[in-house]
């Protein structure tokens, strides 16, 4: 029954679907409305905020569902090739407030609702934020979405469809407390569950090898078999009526599985594995940074990688194409290493089912893959022990070495004798515990791979990739990543918005960032700066009442908001920032009372980021944050010169907040280990000074706004092994530096408490072991701290280089990144589907 029958019923149907529903005030209410009564199935007195957000959500979904089956309909009919981007996560952030905006609904659905007796900025905080992600790489396949739906490119993003995203985090006592996200609590109005798209996925089993008409077949009988559904996601573009799905699975128990259960006469295991199936996409892993080698997040990796394959191929055989056409028209995107196995899958299927030759399936999966590599860190490299993988998925490590041991000919031949090159060139790593390097394997997979931003794309061939880019230099390439101006500055800053189309004439800055470049005159006109202060200070107060209901702290809406927020790591040195606090600290103490006015500039410094559960180091620099926090916030002699918070559970809705109102904002981590950065280019556009190193895009954000209008500190990345070297070589009492030696003796000296914690913590820079060489910056951290102060002692200086931040930040863009993407990776064209409202109103 799953066939359409064309006759004159469906001719009927097809009439009948013509229409598009309108938006006058009149129709949006009565949408609405209807959903109140016919979804929500709510009476006029049992009817809350709640259920309102939920109707216009619903209402607003409905004008999705248009435009995205008139979208994939249009691009099937034209034929044309599509970019799947694979990644484990998506933190998409709200979805009402993005929808109305892309969709230019937002002030008829504000008015309509107002008419209505609600605001519709109250209707948007009842949405809970889906965060299928830890930080930066899941933001970004967000941001990417956006800008491919916005440049019309015909895409597809696949992910999970997690039941728990990333932990909200609580702090208790100071310390970190992680609380299970149950997201759907409250259901999902913006997904469609789609009953009829299932794909089974095997794990286990073994391999069989038949030979039939002279040839070697290989089958695959899994033991445990399990299904993926479909849960689409409608993403708009902005000032299109393009509309791309992000497609996420979850996984459920499988009919045929049961029958074997069943069989056995035991109901009630049947039921523990029909909860083991669903299990497998229950739980985001909390890691933004280290590499667990946990089985279940293997079998999460395989199941987005199989569902998704199975979807492009279906899709692609309803061409009725000839295989080696793959490549024309499929483009596939590995949002780093997670989904690799997608390679081996496709040839797993092209060989073992399609009964292509080994070397057309390999040209075709080639040709095809595409991966993004987002960190150097070694920790952090995926590794999968081939037990462990042998055991979940047989053919696929037989592939995998087989892989091997063609690529490896092929270096033996290229190289001889040469045994440095092939063991680090192997996909296989030897050793008592033989693993699988599933960067070697995307490299190898791929026909082009690349870094996030300029340092470490070059990083990545001259160090971690040295010799595969030897091999073949013109398979790497860089993408600097990019933030969609939709979200971060249309939708989080209307102030700054509405000023930018007055500076403008227009809106067209919302999708093309660059024009703002040629305004650069008004950041000395008075007036203008006039405004931006009002802007700046509008924000600030928002944040004000935002800190104040969740920490229960006042602060000076006169200080200057200094921000650092993003995932806790010793990388990032949070912990740096909150020693120069205690730095500062006693410096506003030793100064005579009559003088500290004059001396120091009152700063409200502000810490957020969530840390691994199991990454001690991390709570405890949390724990040090909310310690001098206690101390300094209570001191009577400070007052309002210094407060110090941190801001619970960051996310993507919290930073809609936080970065259009902060001021000063620290991008501080070690050069050559932060890959790139995104929030960095999120708040340079909401127009704040950066504080950094010269470390991943913050080199290229420099390059566009000038080193004059940030502050530059640190060592360079050619000196960081040096310093390092130095270090081994002495006590910490000779490097640390005398500023950084009070600080630490004061924390020792127990002024803030917690001495254990804090000790410890203190352990990971002194004897020798100071990795992140943060005692070797801290001197010229503080000298560029003092420029802050000065600089932000003269209002029109600082606002004139912030409104220079703004509009230089044009290339940071995720338009940008995308455009890269599609011509020099993917050969993709865009593909823009006629728009209904501007043409005559019918299909
Ligand atoms: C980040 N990586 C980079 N990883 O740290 C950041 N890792 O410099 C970069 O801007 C960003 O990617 C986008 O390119 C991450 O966010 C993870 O979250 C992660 C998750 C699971 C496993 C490993």
């Amino acid at each position: 029954g799953n066939t359409p029958v064309a006759n004159q019923s469906t001719n009927k149907i097809w009439k009948l679907m013509e229409k598009y529903l309108p938006n006058t005030k009149e129709a949006i209410q009565s949408s609405v409305v209807n959903h109140v009564e016919y979804t929500l199935a709510k009476t006029r007195f049992d009817f809350t905020l709640l259920h309102c957000y939920q109707a216009v959500s619903h209402s607003v979904r409905d004008r999705l569902i248009e435009a995205f089956n008139d979208t994939y309909q249009y691009f099937n009919n034209k034929d044309v090739k599509y970019v799947y981007y694979l990644s484990l996560e998506y933190l998409i952030g709200r979805c009402l407030q993005n929808a109305l905006v892309n969709l230019e609904l937002e002030s008829q659905y504000k008015e309509a609702m107002l008419d209505m007796g609600y605001n519709l900025e109250s209707v948007y905080e009842q949405e809970v934020d889906p965060a299928l992600g830890n930080g930066g790489l899941g933001r970004l396949a967000a941001c990417f979405l956006d800008s491919m739906a916005t440049l019309n490119y015909p895409a597809w993003g696949y992910g999970l469809r997690y039941s728990y995203g990333i932990f909200r985090q609580q702090i208790k006592d100071g310390y970190q407390v992680e609380v299970p996200d149950y997201w759907l609590d409250r259901g999902n109005p913006w997904e469609i569950e789609r009953l009829d798209v299932n794909f089974q996925i095997k794990f286990y089993g073994a391999v069989t090898k038949k030979v039939q008409d002279g040839k070697e077949r290989t089958t695959w009988e899994g033991s445990e078999i399990i299904v993926a559904r479909a849960y689409d996601n409608p993403a708009p573009g902005y000032n299109t009526f393009n509309t791309i799905n992000l497609r996420l699975w979850r996984s459920l128990p499988s009919s045929e599985f049961d029958f074997k259960s069943f069989n056995q006469g035991d109901y009630f295991k049947a039921l523990e594995s029909r909860q083991r199936a669903e299990f497998i996409t229950s739980v985001l892993y909390p890691n933004d940074s280290t590499y667990a080698g946990k089985e279940l997040r293997l079998k999460q990796q395989y199941l987005l990688v199989s569902a998704t394959i199975q979807d492009a191929i279906r899709r692609f055989k309803k061409k009725r194409k000839e295989w080696k056409e793959w490549p024309k028209y499929n483009a596939l995107q590995l949002n780093d290493t997670h989904p690799a196995l997608a390679i081996v899958e496709l040839m797993r299927i092209l060989i073992d089912i399609e009964g292509l030759e080994y070397e057309d399936a390999w040209e075709l999966v080639y040709n095809s893959f595409a991966y993004t590599n987002h960190t150097i860190l070694p920790e952090a490299l995926e590794k999968w022990g081939v037990e462990l993988l042998g055991n979940l998925l047989p053919r696929h490590l037989e592939i995998i070495y087989n892989i091997n041991h063609i690529f490896l000919e092929k270096i033996s031949r290229k190289y001889p004798n040469d045994w440095r090159k092939l063991s680090t060139l192997s996909l296989v790593e030897e050793g008592t515990h033989k693993t699988i390097r599933m960067a070697n394997l995307s490299i190898v997979g791929s026909h082009a791979v690349n870094g996030v931003a300029a340092l470490h794309s070059q990083l990545l061939t001259t160090t971690l990739f040295k010799d595969f880019y030897e091999l073949r230099p013109t398979k790497f390439q860089n993408k600097t990543n990019g933030v969609t101006p939709r979200r971060w500055i249309r939708c989080a800053n209307p102030g700054l918005s509405a000023l930018l189309n007055d500076v403008v004439g227009s809106d067209d800055w919302v999708i093309d960032m660059d024009i703002l470049k040629n305004f650069q005159k008004i950041a000395d006109d008075p007036a203008i700066q006039n405004r931006w202060m009002q802007v700046k200070r509008q924000n600030k107060e928002k944040l004000y009442w935002w800190v104040k209901e969740r920490c229960g702290v006042d602060l000076n809406l006169d200080s200057l908001f200094d921000i650092q927020v993003k995932r806790i790591h010793e990388y990032k040195r949070q912990l740096m920032n909150i020693l120069y606090v205690i730095r500062r600290y006693l410096d506003i103490k030793k100064t005579p009372a009559e003088e500290r006015r004059k001396l120091f500039v009152p700063r409200s410094i502000m810490f957020g980021g969530k840390a691994a559960p199991g990454y001690i180091t991390a709570k405890r620099i949390i724990r040090l944050v909310n310690a001098v926090s206690q101390k300094v916030n209570n001191d009577q002699e400070i007052g309002d010169l210094l407060k110090v918070v941190f801001l619970p559970n960051y996310n993507v809705s919290n930073a809609q907040v936080i970065i259009p109102a902060s001021e000063l904002s620290q991008h501080i981590s070690t050069a050559g280990l932060e890959a790139s950065g995104t929030s960095n280019m999120k708040f340079v556009m909401n127009g704040c000074l950066i504080i950094g190193t010269m470390d991943g895009a913050n080199v290229e954000i420099a390059e566009e706004v000038g080193e004059e209008n940030m502050f530059i500190f640190g060592a360079r990345v050619e000196q960081v092994e040096e310093l390092r070297n130095k270090m081994r070589n002495s006590n910490y009492r000779d490097y640390f530096g005398p500023r950084l030696t009070e600080v630490c003796d004061a924390i020792s000296n127990d002024l803030f408490g917690y001495k254990y914690d804090l000790d410890a913590l203190l352990d990971t820079i002194r004897n020798k072991n100071d990795y992140y060489i943060l005692a070797a910056d801290f001197e010229s951290y503080c000298e560029a701290q003092q420029r802050v102060d000065n600089l932000y002692k003269n209002k029109s200086e600082w606002t004139k280089k912030s409104i220079l931040n703004t509009l230089r930040s044009g290339k940071f863009s995720s338009d940008r990144t995308i455009r890269q993407y599609a011509e020099e990776i993917w050969d993709l064209e865009p593909c823009e589907i006629p728009n209904p409202s501007k043409s005559e109103q019918e299909r």
